[in-house]
């Protein structure tokens, strides 16, 4: 195996199935770097150019290490040294296993998530090469990474073994509406009691509208209350009791004002960042301390696979032609840096979409015609018509 230093524009040279887990143990205990930042936010929020700004800023003294767990984006604008999209080709998954498209992200992200250790050990290699952060851009549908099996495998994976945290990112200009306000801070309340790990939100786009009223609304139940009497919605009721509730969420919640496009506030973000790593350490590294031992414990009790499948039980069949990827095939699992990804495999999927819309376009312009035509017709008809009633 080979491997080259990292920056942005060199990436390890690695294969995965290569990597020898000599290095990781959970026995060890957890490292102090790299720490490990979860980017999360709702579709659209501006996690992937948040990613990269924060990238920028923390160059210089963090040397940031990048992960794209997103298989369905088509470009990332940094160069990410390890790529779900080098991993686990999500088109391939989606035709060989007949899903749609948030189906094909679930059973990517799944595929990546059978090479955990792997990926781990990557992580803890990028540590000690000088990496301080390890930041991870997630897909853009927030569920498939919160409430899917393998998010949970990879936030609690990454947490037992390194500081990790979580930045929420959020839209301010699509939660002026308190409902929609609501809606995304219900969901980040659920993400922070799930992961449970250190919280903080960035308060996004604020190139394009001031976050002050979201602080408000947050600290002052009356001012939300006001908002919410200005917009006349079946929900209002309900949003009422919600904003109660998660009164004691917003008591210990911290939110940091961004422009991921322009870059104003990420100083004071690296600061709330740092802060969030110290919390880490002191309040929540204990808890996955406990966490690891435990897992120690079960690793040295559970008994192991059965050899023979066939003592597991009988398979019943599900009734549909599906079929495992063969090893080794394009599709197989695999971790591979971006830099040595087939480019002819890209291009193929270029050339299958050009001749699509290709067709499409044809298609359309034929159909335009023959309506076409077929007016003319109708109309060429009624004249006839007409001259044949009065000659
Ligand atoms: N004006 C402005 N636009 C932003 C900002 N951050 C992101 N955007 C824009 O918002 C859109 C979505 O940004 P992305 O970074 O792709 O968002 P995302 O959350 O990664 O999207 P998905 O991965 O598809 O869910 C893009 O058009 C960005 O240019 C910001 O701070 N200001
Ligand atoms: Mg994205």
């Amino acid at each position: 195996m080979t491997t080259k230093p990292s920056s942005t524009s060199s990436n390890a040279n690695v294969d995965i199935n290569n990597i020898n887990l000599a290095g990781l143990s959970i026995a060890e205990g957890i490292r102090d770097s790299p720490v490990c930042i979860i980017v999360l936010g709702m579709a659209g929020s501006g996690k992937t150019t948040f990613t990269r700004s924060l990238i920028e800023h923390a160059q210089a003294q963090f040397n940031p290490y990048v992960v794209n767990l997103d298989p369905a984006c088509r470009e990332v604008p940094y160069a990410a040294h390890i790529d779900i999209r080098d991993t686990v080709n999500y088109r391939e998954v989606m035709k060989q296993y007949q899903l749609g498209p948030n189906g094909g992200i679930v059973t990517a992200l799944n595929m990546f998530t059978t090479k955990m250790p792997k990926f781990a050990e990557l992580v803890r290699r990028a540590g000690e090469r000088g990496h301080k952060w390890c930041i991870i851009d997630t897909p853009g549908q927030i569920e498939v990474f919160t409430w899917s099996a393998s998010g949970s495998i990879i936030t609690e994976g990454l947490a037992t073994m390194f500081p990790t945290i979580v930045v929420y990112v959020m839209d301010v200009v699509r939660s002026s509406c308190p409902t929609t306000f609501m809606s995304n801070m219900l969901y980040a309340c659920s993400i922070l009691y799930k992961t449970r790990l250190p919280f903080l939100i960035a308060l996004n786009k604020i190139d394009l509208k001031d976050c002050s009223f979201v602080q408000e609304w947050m600290t002052d139940f009356e001012v939300f209350q006001d908002a919410l009497e200005e917009e006349h919605s079946y929900v209002n009721n309900l949003t009422r009791t919600m904003s109660l509730t998660l009164d004691t969420f917003y008591e210990n919640l911290i939110t940091c004002g961004v422009s991921a496009k322009t870059g104003i506030g990420f100083a004071t973000l690296m600061t709330h960042i740092l802060d969030c790593v110290t919390e880490y350490n002191r309040d929540y590294k204990p808890v996955y301390e406990k966490m690891r031992l435990q897992r120690i414990a079960e690793q040295e009790t559970t008994p192991q696979p059965v050899d023979n499948v066939d003592e597991a039980g009988t398979a019943v069949p599900m009734g549909l032609d599906i079929s495992d990827p063969k090893t080794n095939s394009e599709n197989s699992v695999y971790l591979m840096a971006p830099s040595l990804v087939p480019v002819q495999m890209d291009a193929d999927e270029e050339l299958e979409t050009d001749a699509k819309s290709k067709a499409e376009e044809q298609n359309f312009q034929s159909f335009v015609q023959s309506h076409l035509t077929a007016q003319q017709n109708k109309r060429d008809k009624q004249q006839r018509d007409q001259q044949a009633q009065n000659p």
